[in-house]
């Protein structure tokens, strides 16, 4: 399988998957503003969505959408226990956090990632975030992740996202559990190694 990303992206949470679960994993970079991969490809070619992530799996297909391509390289490993099995109770709490993630999260921080936003739009998003991020402090107060003690692939989405806080300098400081977690899911040494990888993690020589 080959991961297009973004350094930094929402791609990074198929990426910590993929290491997570231990599977092996060719990544290649995109960049977003001149719609050229690494390789010299135009984007566009394999993803006309243009955006990232984007993986192309081993059978030639092109899977796109973060939620999907969490679960399905979830699902390739199922000893990592990362996606619980379809038709458990587990699996639907999984997918109603990617579904809140997703719309509620990732999508909330639309207005700020436009420059071509107005300060009222972005004031608008950062005061919905912060009512999303108050949930989520609230319910993890409960366990160290979403579901408890067990590290799924919503962990690996909320962590990606949430962490955009820090570029755009939104202060986590009233949400303690939020924090907490932020810094328990950064120190996981896979979550570290995608980092890494990704050319985001600065680290004493
Ligand atoms: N619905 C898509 C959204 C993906 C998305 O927002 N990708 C951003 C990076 S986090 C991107 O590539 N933006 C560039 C663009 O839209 O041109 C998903 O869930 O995968």
């Amino acid at each position: 399988m080959k991961l297009y990303y973004a350094p930094g992206a929402c791609s990074l949470a198929p990426h910590i998957v993929a290491r997570e679960a231990g599977l092996r994993l060719d990544l290649e970079k995109v960049d977003l503003r001149s719609g050229k991969t690494e390789g010299g490809a135009a984007f566009a070619d394999i993803n006309p969505k243009g955006y990232v992530p984007a993986l192309s799996l081993d059978n030639g297909e092109v899977l796109t959408e973060v939620s999907a391509l969490v679960q399905y390289v979830a699902d390739q490993a199922p000893q990592a226990a990362l996606m619980p099995a379809a038709g458990t109770d587990e699996r639907y709490r999984v997918l109603e956090w990617l579904g809140f993630i997703s719309t509620e999260i990732h999508k909330g921080f639309g207005p700020l990632w436009n420059p071509q936003s107005p300060d009222a739009a972005k004031t608008i998003a950062k005061a919905n975030l912060a009512k999303r991020f108050a949930y989520l402090d609230q319910h993890l107060a409960r366990g160290p992740y979403l579901l408890g003690e067990r590290f799924t692939v919503a962990d690996a989405y909320l962590f990606t996202v949430a962490s955009w806080t820090n570029f755009h300098r939104i202060d986590l400081a009233p949400y303690r559990n939020l924090q907490a977690y932020l810094q328990r899911v950064g120190a996981r040494e896979k979550v570290r190694e995608a980092l890494r990888a990704e050319g985001l993690l600065q680290e004493a020589a």
